[in-house]
């Protein structure tokens, strides 16, 4: 079986992409990279040519996750794997390769309609080291851990663990939480070292409920955690720590509404699962109505 070796790339859609570059640069410390296209531009975290595509667009809302394989042949080996399951996709034209700047690449939908591709190749821009938004100590967490995670809308939560196992990935049930209307079940998957790369299960409106960037150091957590507090930025969760992955975050709004994580100290992936039903400490719910409204 061929799996994908981690999320490489996600497209945004974002209605004001004025607040979102000085955002992503001032608070999270993402380098702005703008080619004159006019209707997206790109933001850095590491040598990529990029890891997020900011487009134009009114809806505010995740544009499609992008999975990497590791070369042509695993790419073939899952277009063989979907098509045995009766999964439909297409493969991408070289124009639209070209677009996203890698070598290959399928178009397919998560079992929601969340748009999803899957590619070999990203363009690493050696020549042009990563040249931090912000003033940082470190550097965003990234390297074969792909770029953070993402919380996404499930409608069938049991047919998305299926869909994302078919890709490769790995993961259970990691929490039962109590909450006024029964007990949240997310579901939590792995494909390389980073404790998840995907959760889903909890409710959410748009497909982006939230993503998470990590550093690798705690001075660059403090200081976005500094920024945010002092622009007033609303706080959904405050500094807390997860009992899957161990990492210190906080969640804060974007420009777009859904949840920044930003956080540090992450455990790795583990093969054996488990379950929890409160975090270590912290994350208390301050700024409700942001899609995480939980006693964790
Ligand atoms: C996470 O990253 C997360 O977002 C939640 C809700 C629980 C555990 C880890
Ligand atoms: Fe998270």
């Amino acid at each position: 079986m061929v799996r994908v070796t981690e999320l490489g790339y996600l497209g945004l859609n974002v209605s004001d992409s004025q607040a979102w570059r000085q955002y992503a640069a001032e608070c999270a410390g993402m380098e702005v990279l703008d080619e004159g296209e006019g209707d997206r531009f790109y933001l850095r975290m590491d040598n990529w040519h990029h890891r997020f595509v900011v487009h134009n667009g009114p809806q505010d809302d995740l544009a499609y996750i992008g999975w990497r394989v590791a070369d042509a042949v695993a790419l073939k080996a899952m277009e063989q794997q979907l098509a045995e399951a009766g999964v439909s996709y297409r493969v991408a034209t070289s124009q639209e390769a070209a677009e996203r700047k890698v070598l290959g690449l399928l178009k397919l939908e998560d079992p929601s309609g969340i748009p999803t591709e899957i590619f070999y190749g990203p363009r690493i821009d050696v020549h042009l080291p990563f040249h931090p938004g912000r003033r940082m100590h470190g550097r965003f967490l990234t390297g074969d851990q792909g770029l953070g995670h993402v919380l996404v809308q499930s409608k069938d939560p049991v047919a998305t663990y299926k869909f994302y196992a078919l890709l490769g990935l790995s993961g259970s049930v990691e929490y039962h939480l109590q909450t006024p209307v029964g007990i949240a079940e997310p579901w939590f998957m792995h494909c390389n070292d980073r404790q998840h790369s995907i959760a889903f299960g909890l409710p959410s409106e748009k497909f982006l409920n939230h993503m998470m960037l990590e550093y690798t150091e705690l001075n660059d957590l403090g200081m976005a955690h500094d920024i945010v507090r002092k622009r007033g930025i609303p706080v959904a969760l405050q500094l807390g720590k997860h009992s899957n992955d161990l990492a210190l975050t906080f969640y804060s709004a974007t420009p777009s509404g859904w949840l920044m994580e930003l956080g540090w100290g992450a455990c790795k992936a583990t093969a054996q699962q488990q379950y929890h039903v409160l975090d270590v400490f912290g994350h208390g719910m301050e700024a409700a109505g942001m899609g995480l409204d939980l006693e964790l």
